[in-house]
């Protein structure tokens, strides 16, 4: 856990820490490699409400996935010793892997992630959570690298409304142009690893790159105290039942 200090209080000043190339290369092409062969040969396949695409008829216009319960070595990854040390170290106690997702915002495509704070989907009690976000492609302000508003872990949940965003169904509804002043946008390289806090305020812009893909591959991790409401978590995935319905999505197997 040691190795960890500095990048905890960091985490804890902040709301969020950047671990330069967490990854080493032949660790991270090994990543890419999974998700290739899993979006190549399992992803046609699987429900909408597990694979998202801007436009379903183009595959290069899928932008988010989750649930890979079909793909064991994806599901397991966030398991693996180098990554539990690492949420252990940064949580300041034992953690428990909520399973990962992987994002991209594909050229073209007009598809920005609102500003939200993830703890306001996950209901989460005291909120001990963090997500790890490992970039796969550079990332940076032309193709919609991550914002965060350091310090506004510190300061609660703010009011969140849905979104017409398909994935990120909630979206904070009073974000002011103080906040955005604050922004810090976070350039990363492949393997580059950013951790945030799961009441940090984050967003991102719409890729306006011509032909940079801006993919991660992210892993929730929550501390052992951390309890979930699950009343309140219902009434969320409900809402999100609604939403994907609206958009026309057929619901994911139980
Ligand atoms: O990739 C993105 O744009 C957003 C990711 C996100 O919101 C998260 O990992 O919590």
């Amino acid at each position: 856990m040691n190795g960890y200090e500095d990048s905890r209080l960091t985490l804890q000043r902040d709301g969020f820490v950047v671990l330069r190339q967490f990854l080493s290369p032949p660790e991270l092409q090994e990543l890419a490699d999974l998700l290739d062969t899993y979006i190549r040969t399992t992803v046609p396949g699987l429900p909408d409400s597990s694979a998202f695409y801007h436009d379903r008829q183009r595959p290069e216009t899928l932008k988010q996935m989750q649930h890979f319960q079909q793909a064991p070595t994806l599901t397991n990854y966030p398991l693996r010793p180098q990554w539990m040390e690492m949420a252990t170290g940064l949580l300041g106690e034992s953690a428990v892997s909520m399973g990962p997702e992987w994002f991209n915002k594909p050229p073209g495509v007009e598809h920005p992630t609102p500003p939200h704070q993830d703890n306001f989907y996950f209901k989460l009690s005291p909120p001990q959570v963090i997500t790890a976000w490992l970039a796969l492609d550079p990332t940076d302000e032309a193709n919609g690298c991550l914002r965060y508003v350091p310090g506004s872990h510190q300061l609660g949940l703010r009011p969140h409304a849905a979104t017409q965003v398909l994935g990120f169904s909630q979206g904070i509804t009073d974000y002011r142009s103080d906040d955005a002043d604050c922004e810090v946008a976070v350039a990363l390289q492949p393997g580059d690893l950013a951790v945030h806090h799961g009441e940090t305020i984050h967003l991102a812009d719409a890729n306006h790159s011509a032909t940079r893909q801006r993919r991660a591959f992210a892993m929730v991790y929550r501390g052992v105290s951390a309890q979930l409401d699950g009343e309140a978590k219902q009434q969320h995935q409900d809402e999100v039942n609604r939403q994907h319905a609206g958009f026309g999505l057929q619901p994911r197997d139980a």
